[in-house]
């Protein structure tokens, strides 16, 4: 047995904060194997460097897990002021002076760059992708005085389905801490995702083989989540929600034949959903949908290889909005393809789009390893020993940025459901929360009466 003393390093409070799951499924793993765990969140702890040293002496670890959600915002309009990297090299400082325990890294961010961030930190050993069984191997091995690589990369799709049963071992306090300011609980009900989307990471996170909880696992967690701490809304984290298997309609149908009453929402792909497949999620509780719908054009939809088409975020909106179901997309101005004809163009389309939120995002985050990456190193803007960890960005040689964002900006006036630049509605959100709201906070921009 070993004493293992997780740090949650995530202080982001926008769009709300988010409950750290990724550290609770390490703490489950971890008790589970028999060792003894303490969860710290920095963001709760009121991020105070005195507080974690006196847990840390406190607790007398053998190990320290640091889970690393966010390495930046992801948004070039906040010009590089949203790097969170800093916080944590604070936090291995403060650890390092407190125990001498090996620090192992984790998490959605540190497994986009394993190699960079461990470097960058200066932990000891990292686990890239999944973690739950993998850090419960790399602690056996350390304690039997085996030889272990810096980083463990398993393989991202490493667990099964059914070995995802493994629960978040939930801290009432951090659930109340979550739950009374963003008014949700995050729950994963599946792992994978199986597009190759030009710029995306997920992957190198979860793999790309779709693999579903099984559901009736994922209703006794809700219940047992309403029962012990009256939580009704729920939030769940999949990358896509609505897979092309149809998994999710089990979810929702478990949800739906075990009576269990609650709201949620979920990231889905806007492709054709039929009227009995809505009507069931709405009738499990679907309340709001975010829409990956990511292009406002055909041409920039193709550049992202986003394999559908803008005819199909439109049938995909017109659905929810029959359903009457909030629905906000969230699409990115710049990537490749885009040019000022085609902005002009997608501001057509985004007009079609009746009763839902835009969000706008302009320019595309480069990670490595990325399709997006391989592009800007052909085209001449990026050199392939790039460092990638501080934010860089993609933008269509065929356009101007500023240009673009002008023009997004003005296509945008006026209307309080179309946002940009995404700072706009974190502006939005705050002035919600002074007057006692939380939550998704966009959703109470639609109306369908
Ligand atoms: C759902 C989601 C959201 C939702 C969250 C809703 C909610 N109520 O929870 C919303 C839309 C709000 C959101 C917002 C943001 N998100 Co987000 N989000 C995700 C997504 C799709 C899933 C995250 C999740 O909950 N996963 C489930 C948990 C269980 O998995 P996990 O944390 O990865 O944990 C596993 C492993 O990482 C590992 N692990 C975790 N911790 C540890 C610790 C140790 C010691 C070890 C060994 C292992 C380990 O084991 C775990 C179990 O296998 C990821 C992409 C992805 N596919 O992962 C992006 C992602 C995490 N988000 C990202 C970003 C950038 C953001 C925002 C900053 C974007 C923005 N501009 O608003 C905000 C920040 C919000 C905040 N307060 O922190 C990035 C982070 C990386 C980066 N680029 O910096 C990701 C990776 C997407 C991407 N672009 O690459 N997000």
């Amino acid at each position: 047995m070993s004493r293992i003393f997780l740090v949650s390093s995530n202080t982001i409070v926008d769009p709300y904060p988010v409950y750290p799951v990724g550290m609770a499924i390490i703490a489950s793993a971890l008790t589970r194997a028999g060792h003894e765990v303490r969860q710290f969140d920095f963001l709760a702890e009121e991020q105070s460097d005195a507080r974690l040293r006196k847990a840390i002496y406190d607790f007398g670890p053998h190990y320290v897990g640091i889970s690393i959600r966010n390495i930046d915002a992801a948004d070039h309009c906040l010009n590089g002021n949203d790097w969170y990297l800093s916080t944590d090299l604070g936090l291995i400082k403060i650890i390092r002076e407190a125990t001498p325990a090996p620090v192992i890294l984790g998490g959605s961010a540190f497994s986009v760059m394993p190699e960079e961030i461990l470097n960058y930190l200066g932990g000891d050993y990292g686990i890239a992708g999944e973690g739950e069984q993998a850090v419960c191997d790399l602690i056996e091995a350390l304690n039997e005085g085996l030889s272990v690589p810096a980083i463990t990369r398993k393989g991202a799709a490493f667990c099964s389905g059914d070995a995802m049963t493994c629960q978040p071992l939930w801290e009432p306090g951090l659930v109340n801490f979550y739950t009374g300011r963003s008014g949700m609980i995050s729950m994963q009900t599946k792992r994978g995702c199986p597009y190759k989307c030009v710029y995306c990471t997920y992957p190198a996170i979860e793999g790309d083989i779709v693999r579903q909880r099984p559901p009736d696992d994922i209703a006794d967690e809700v219940e047992k989540l309403q029962k012990t701490y009256g939580i009704n809304t729920f939030y769940f984290t999949d990358s896509i929600f609505n897979d092309e298997e149809g998994g999710y309609l089990n979810v929702a149908e478990t949800l739906v034949r075990r009576g269990i009453k609650i709201k949620w929402a979920a990231f889905f792909r806007p492709e054709e959903i039929s009227k009995d497949r809505m009507s069931l999620l709405k009738q499990s509780g679907l309340y709001a949908i975010e829409a990956g719908s990511d292009a406002a054009s055909d041409e920039t939809l193709s550049g992202l290889n986003k394999q559908f088409t803008f005819d199909d975020v439109y049938e995909f909106n017109q659905a929810c909005v029959d359903a009457q179901i909030p629905c906000a997309h969230y699409v990115i101005f710049g990537g490749p393809g885009e040019s000022e004809a085609s902005v002009r163009k997608g501001f057509v389309n985004l007009e079609m789009l009746k009763n839902c939120v835009v969000f706008a995002f302009s320019g595309i985050r480069i990670f490595p390893g990325t399709m997006i990456q391989a592009q800007a190193i052909e085209e001449g803007v990026l050199r392939k020993s790039d460092s990638l960890l501080k934010p860089t960005y993609y933008f269509s040689p065929e356009i101007d940025v500023e240009t673009m964002d002008n023009m997004v900006k003005t296509g945008f006036k006026g209307r309080r459901d179309r946002i940009f630049p995404p700072s706009q509605g974190l502006e939005m959100a705050r002035v919600m929360n002074k007057y006692g709201y939380y939550g998704l906070l966009w959703d109470r921009l639609i109306s369908f009466r």
